[in-house]
């Protein structure tokens, strides 16, 4: 069955990957299954068609034949329970895969959206500098406990995971500030 994911038709980061489409893109990729991508416009995407896929009116959706998802973490986790190569099969490291993908939607990322929208949101504000140091050091807090516990393996928990997918693009959102770079495991991974 085709199954088609919604991208932005024009991406701000103007093709770095950085849009969670992506998450889609590589879990797709990974397992090896086909995919069309219908490119959406930021106007198009509030209008109701495209809400009807998502509420939000958001990008990414993903559509195969009658089922409709949204949120990306939901469709990694509905992408990698019908195919093999994204959890193991192993009912407890299944289940502890399942875990790293709550922890990079939940706890790593929303510092780091926090981070990342500062500057547009905010650059204006007298608070704004004083603010911006504040918001580091908590992306950094996160950062530090999870170096901690990469240390020196490639993989989070044994064999690569959904859980890894997530929590790599999750970081991707920080390379470049230097923030990333002061763990080089993170990095590295
Ligand atoms: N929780 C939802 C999910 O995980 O799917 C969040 C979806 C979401 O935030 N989608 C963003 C969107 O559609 C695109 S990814 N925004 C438009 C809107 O809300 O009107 C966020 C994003 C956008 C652009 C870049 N970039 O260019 O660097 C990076 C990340």
């Amino acid at each position: 069955m085709t199954v088609t994911i919604t991208a932005f038709e024009s991406s701000p980061d103007e093709g770095q990957g950085l849009a969670r489409d992506m998450r889609v893109r590589w879990a797709l990729e990974e397992v090896g299954q086909p995919y069309e991508v219908r490119f959406i416009s930021f106007k198009a995407m509030k209008e109701p068609a495209h809400r009807k896929l998502h509420p939000f009116g958001q990008i990414p959706t993903y559509e195969e034949g009658d089922l409709v998802l949204f949120e990306s973490g939901a469709i990694i986790f509905h992408i990698a329970e019908r195919h093999a190569g994204l959890l193991p099969d192993d009912a407890n490291a299944r289940a502890r895969a399942i875990t790293w993908i709550f922890a990079a939607l939940n706890t790593v990322e929303p510092p780091i959206v926090e981070r990342e929208q500062a500057p547009y949101q905010e650059r204006d504000k007298p608070w704004y500098e004083e603010r911006l140091p504040m918001i580091e050091d908590r992306v950094r807090a996160r950062l530090n406990d999870l170096s901690i516990r990469l240390g020196d393996a490639d993989w989070l928990d044994g064999a690569f995971s959904a859980g890894d997918l997530l929590m790599v693009l999750v970081l991707r959102r920080v390379e470049g500030t230097g923030i990333l770079e002061e763990y080089p495991n993170l990095s590295t991974y």
